[in-house]
């Protein structure tokens, strides 16, 4: 059960940590009254984010307790999708799901039960323990969680197996920052005192990106490429480094592997090339190369706006060459930085685990619409969704709703709110959040590791992810006796094989990576691929990649669908979560010379669409995206847009070039005036 609180006090302020997918890991006070949040503040504890916090997570009480909270387990009455549920007791709720998982895996084989969940609280404890167990022992399709991140990851881990990054505070050291398809105005919001502070001690700032974002308008230059078009730039500036003598070749010689096939893909891109792909003109790409190529220390932030593409992972590897061969690593302020979640492969998954993973099938999170539909070697016979929201975030949306339509499907929903996905299900199991169960939480932008207790009590009959799987391996009869159930014994688990971390959580509640918390690229911490060179062009990632690691791929735009629709974060969900919380309609927003020649003015209600879908909601005409490029909030629920479609709805569900990741951005779309 959830620990309920009791406490003499009737207001305690409460140390809490944020796990949301943020890369910033937020340390918290929370105030807390007769066991309920009433406010929540940021604490000092993690010396990155410094006592303050995003207003997205301040909104938390409101999803606590507001409107929409999913409070009791509830079936589906009446027809799928219309939103008419029962409500039932837990040990009903249970038995049920029990029976229609143990019922397709004796009918169709364990293959037939697909467990879809995403990291949507980013906790350690709230997926991959009791959750994977279950599923392993099922025989269950596996999940390949590839909406987010897995281009990028896979470049790192491939040129440098997944060496710590520059940390975040010590770009107050660097002289050029780069913020390359990342937008920490709104996604990463403790960087940007940094990068003020920075600036006012000289350092210059490069944004790429195709919006004029805020930060775009502090940038000394600001590159507004045409979506998926930063491996051309990225390699037009290797081409250059090498051309005129300004790469380092005795770092090269000492530390890489791969610099001559690289100079060799990079060749044919001369910045004129580069330019007519990009649409950025040929002087400002020589500019920023310049400017790289003569300033030290230099750092690249590097996101995930940046991968969503066909070329994603190719234009990762290509970024992240750049300090390499342009010499930039061995003082602090001076590498790059992606994603740090790989600081922590100390944490035992498989102590917490007690299974391994089985040979099963592997599905792909972003076709999940074809597969609901398609699958016959099994069919999906029950789905069963935690974490994620898939009929707001997964791309081809008509195929995943139309999908989870089936009535031959049975979807279990495990959810903290009514989201647009619980309202497809067959039963709906309420969730408590991390103010309500006990976490375990790392930053992937931070470098921390927080263990954060339960602060109040759950709402209504809420119930911890860890708990509800360990009672569903009881009632199908595959739990074994000692394994760890608990949020202690599994969090102890974790910590088993790493006993620095695992004194320092029980000293302070949190704990630093073993590089510590402000490493040095090539001073504290080298690449951890196998030989500890960087891999320029690794032979894996060569094989996968369709045109070879480096290989452009053209735009998929058509005389049809010209524009291209990027959906990149807003500061008012974390990808959907918090959405419910706001009523009003989104908008397109889109460059004067396209609105002009299509007669759309200001506050006109539009037609977006494609042979994906359409979405219909007013359009804002703006200078802030590039000419070419119309822009929609990620995380949009249906409630957000006049035709209650999102710009998934237009995604495809191709593949990026490395790790079968989603091209949100490579959405190809023409808008004209609603009739
Ligand atoms: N407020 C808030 N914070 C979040 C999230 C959220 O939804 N809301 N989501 C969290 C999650 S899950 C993630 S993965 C991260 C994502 O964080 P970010 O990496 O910031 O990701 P995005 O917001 O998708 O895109 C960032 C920027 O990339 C630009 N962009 C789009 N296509 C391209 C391109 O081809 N090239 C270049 N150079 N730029 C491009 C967009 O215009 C956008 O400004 O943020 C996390 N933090
Ligand atoms: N168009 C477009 N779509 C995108 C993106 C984009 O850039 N453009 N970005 C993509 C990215 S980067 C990401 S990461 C994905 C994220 O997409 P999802 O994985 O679907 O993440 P969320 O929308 O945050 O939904 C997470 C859900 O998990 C629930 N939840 C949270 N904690 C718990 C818990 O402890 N237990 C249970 N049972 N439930 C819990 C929350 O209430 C929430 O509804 O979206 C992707 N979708
Ligand atoms: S979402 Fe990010 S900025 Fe907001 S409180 Fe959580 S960690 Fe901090
Ligand atoms: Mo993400």
């Amino acid at each position: 059960m959830a620990q309920p609180l009791r406490s003499p006090a009737a207001l305690q302020i409460l140390p809490s940590a944020c796990p949301m997918d943020c890369p910033d890991a937020c340390s918290l006070d929370v105030q807390v009254e007769d066991g309920r949040v009433v406010k929540v503040d940021g604490s000092r504890v993690n010396p990155y984010t410094q006592g303050y916090i995003c207003s997205k997570v301040r909104r938390f009480p409101d999803l606590l307790y507001g409107e929409g909270r999913l409070l009791y387990p509830a079936v589906r009455r009446g027809a799928k999708g219309e939103g008419g549920f029962a409500r039932i007791s837990w040990n009903e709720a249970l038995d049920l799901a029990a029976a229609k998982l143990r019922a397709a895996r004796e009918r169709l084989g364990g293959e037939s039960i697909l467990p879809f969940s995403d990291g949507g609280s980013n906790g350690l404890l709230t997926q991959d323990t009791t959750d994977a167990r279950l599923f392993y022992r099922l025989g269950a399709s596996r999940l390949a969680r590839t909406v987010c991140s897995v281009p990028t990851s896979m470049a790192a881990a491939g040129l440098y197996g997944k060496m710590a990054g520059v940390a975040l505070p010590d770009y107050i050291h660097s002289r050029l920052i780069g913020v390359w398809g990342v937008n920490p105005s709104t996604t990463g919001i403790h960087l940007i005192p940094v990068l003020q502070e920075a600036q006012r001690r000289g350092a210059k700032l490069v944004v790429i990106d195709p919006r004029r974002t805020q930060l775009a308008r502090k940038a000394d230059l600001h590159l507004a490429p045409r979506p998926g078009t930063d491996l051309p730039i990225a390699l037009a500036v290797i081409r250059w480094l090498f051309e005129t003598g300004r790469a380092d070749l005795a770092f090269l010689a000492q530390h890489a592997h791969g610099a001559d096939e690289l100079r060799a893909r990079a060749l044919p891109w001369t910045f004129e090339r580069a330019a007519a792909v990009s649409g950025v003109p040929a002087e400002d790409l020589e500019r920023f190369a310049r400017l790289y190529a003569e300033t030290s220390p230099a750092v690249l932030r590097i996101g995930w706006g940046f991968e969503r593409n066909r070329n994603g992972g190719s234009a990762a590897a290509a970024a992240l060459a750049l300090p390499a061969v342009a010499g930039k690593f061995g003082v602090r302020g001076g590498g790059y930085t992606m994603s740090n979640s790989g600081l922590w492969g100390a944490l035992d998954r498989p102590a917490a685990l007690c299974e391994q993973e089985p040979a099963t099938r592997i599905l792909n999170m972003n076709r999940l619409g074809r597969d609901l539909l398609e699958r016959q070697d099994p069919p999906v016979a029950v789905l069963f969704v935690y974490n994620c929201n898939p009929a707001a975030t997964l791309p081809n949306q008509e195929m995943v709703l139309r999908g989870l339509r089936r009535e031959d499907l049975f979807t279990i929903v495990f959810e903290q709110v009514w989201t647009d996905t619980a309202r497809w299900a067959d039963l709906v199991l309420p969730a408590t959040t991390f103010f309500e169960h006990e976490e375990m939480s790392r930053g992937y932008g931070s470098m921390i590791l927080h263990r954060s207790p339960a602060v109040a009590e759950a709402a209504g009959e809420a119930r911890p992810n860890y708990e509800v799987f360990a009672d569903l391996c009881r009632r199908l009869g595959l739990a074994r006796p000692g394994e760890p159930e608990t949020a202690a014994a599994l969090g102890d688990a974790l910590l088993a094989g790493a006993p620095r971390l695992r004194a320092a959580i029980e000293r302070d509640g949190f704990a630093y990576p073993d590089s510590g918390w402000a490493p040095i690229q090539f001073v504290d911490a080298f690449p951890l691929t196998p030989d500890g060179k960087i891999h320029l062009v690794p032979e894996a990632l060569d094989r996968e990649a369709p045109l070879g690691l480096y290989g452009f791929q053209d735009d998929p735009a058509t005389r049809a669908y010209p524009l291209a629709l990027i959906s990149p974060a807003t500061n008012r969900t974390i990808s959907s979560t918090l959405g419910h919380l706001y009523k009003g309609i989104a908008t397109l927003e889109m460059h004067p010379q396209d609105a002009g020649p299509r007669g759309l003015r200001t506050g006109d209600t539009v037609r977006v669409w494609n042979d994906l879908g359409e979405v219909r909601v007013p359009v804002r005409v703006s200078p802030d995206v590039r000419p070419g490029v119309v822009f929609l909030p990620k995380g949009l629920w249906s409630r957000h847009t006049l035709s209650g479609t999102t710009a998934n709805a237009l995604a495809p569900d191709t593949f990026t070039d490395l790790g079968g990741g989603a091209c949100f951005n490579d959405a190809r779309v023409q808008v004209e005036l609603s009739p």
